[in-house]
């Protein structure tokens, strides 16, 4: 780490990886195999942080290993079109049928940057509507925080943002259709876009209430607003269609990431194709990227997704998904603790506190003291949770109920450390 802190910030390409949310100095892995991952030192742990989502069928799946290996034989970069990438396209088409066309890319980030120009370029209008704990990346617009008032505009979420860069973007509370309502009613004419994670995972995970997400889907309609479904995490994690074939809201645009690129890095934003017609070079909304489509990265996502089918793995995530979340429950009540668990399928997120979490502000309000604590004796125990208590820790095909049991039984003991 210190070698590393002299060359890379925070020793880390990632914040969270650093632990700084928790303490202490983080792992430095080396290699990895099914659900679990090994650092430097050779300690081995269950891991349930799985690169932040994207393997949910485990490190290292045979058919993923191949697909590489096959594709690296032909060729690492192109510069021109291939059939790959036509392939991951249709694929994703055939999966998430609102995404009627898609363009590839190779991040999160460059999904929603990408897809909240095309929104403002088709509709020309400016105003974009995010929520408070929603993290879409790390584009200028959507580093806001949100404004003194609840429908005020947004003031820069980081140092390097210009007050312009968000003068257009208003920040509302998750879950709060009332507010939505008010700014739409307020200002609905001039909203291009309203973003969203249909599940929320980045205050910690934070399902939508009953009702909310189709009162998006209605307003956005009624202002001609794009209606953009971010499911770079819950994309092909919640459901093999997503959020949106959960919850059955049909979106404008959405954006995708994690699972689709198998462990490598892809990206895709995609939905009505009278939209995405106007990207370059059909149409005059200007998107590029060197290695988007790349085809190692295209040939790993298409194997993942090739593992998956309408029903699996997805039952068998359910159910350890579960498992987990009433053994966690069960040690909480044991030890006389507080504790909510937010669970979608195989992405779960504790909280320390009596209060049920449905925005960022019941989220922060937990105890992130025993969060860290019991973070730390998880690490201890061979379990590698992710490090903040504002990520969702993930399950993999991999995974087995046996480990699941294990994670439950160092978390009591976690929690005995935490009142000792
Ligand atoms: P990337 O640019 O990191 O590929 O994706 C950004 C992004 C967009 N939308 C959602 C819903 C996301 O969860 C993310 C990235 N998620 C974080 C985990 N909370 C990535 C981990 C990290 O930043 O290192």
């Amino acid at each position: 780490m210190e070698r590393a802190r002299r060359v890379l910030p925070g020793g880390v390409n990632s914040p969270v990886r650093s632990f700084r949310a928790v303490g202490g100095t983080p792992p430095f892995f080396v290699r990895a195999r099914g659900p679990f991952i090994v650092d430097v030192d050779g300690n081995r742990y269950l891991d349930l942080v799985l690169a932040y989502g994207p393997l949910i069928l485990g490190h290292l799946h045979p058919a993923v290993v191949a697909a590489i290996s096959s594709q690296l034989a032909l060729g690492e970069a192109m510069g021109g079109p291939t059939e790959l990438e036509v392939e991951l396209g249709e694929r994703i088409r055939q999966l998430v049928p609102s995404m009627e066309m898609v363009r590839l890319v190779n991040s999160g980030t460059e999904a929603t940057m990408s897809a909240i120009r095309l929104a403002r370029g088709a509709t020309g209008r400016d105003l974009l509507v995010k929520f408070a704990g929603c993290y879409h990346g790390h584009s200028d617009a959507l580093l806001a925080a949100a404004g003194s008032g609840v429908a005020t505009l947004a003031l820069p979420g980081s140092p390097g943002v210009p007050e312009a860069s968000v003068a257009d973007t208003m920040v509302l509370p998750y879950n709060d259709l009332d507010a939505v309502a008010e700014a739409f009613a307020r200002v609905g004419e001039r909203v291009a876009a309203l973003i969203v994670e249909p599940v929320a995972g980045n205050m910690g995970v934070v399902p939508p209430r009953a009702g909310f997400l189709a009162g998006l889907r209605e307003l956005t309609s009624r202002y001609g607003a794009i209606l953009i479904f971010d499911e770079v995490m819950t994309g092909f994690r919640v459901a093999r269609g997503g959020a949106q074939d959960l919850f059955a809201i049909r979106p404008d645009l959405t954006c995708l990431g994690k699972v689709i690129g198998g462990g490598l890095p892809v990206g895709a934003f995609g939905g009505r194709a009278d939209l995405m017609r106007q990207l370059a070079p059909e149409g005059q909304v200007y998107q590029a990227g060197t290695l988007s489509g790349s085809p190692l990265a295209v040939a790993a996502g298409l194997a993942a997704l090739g593992q998956l089918t309408p029903t699996e793995p997805y039952a068998q995530l359910e159910r350890l998904g579960q498992r987990l979340e009433l053994g966690l429950l069960e040690q909480a009540r044991d030890h006389g603790l507080p504790l909510q668990v937010n669970r979608m399928g195989s992405m779960l997120t504790f909280f320390f506190t009596s209060a049920p979490v449905v925005d960022y502000a019941s989220a922060a309000a937990s105890d992130l003291n025993r969060f860290r604590q019991v973070h730390g004796a998880l690490l201890k125990g061979g379990v590698f949770w992710p490090p903040s208590q504002f990520e969702a820790a993930f399950l993999c095909a991999a995974h087995t109920q046996a480990q699941i049991d294990q994670v439950v039984a160092l978390f009591g003991e976690g929690l005995e450390r935490s009142l000792g």
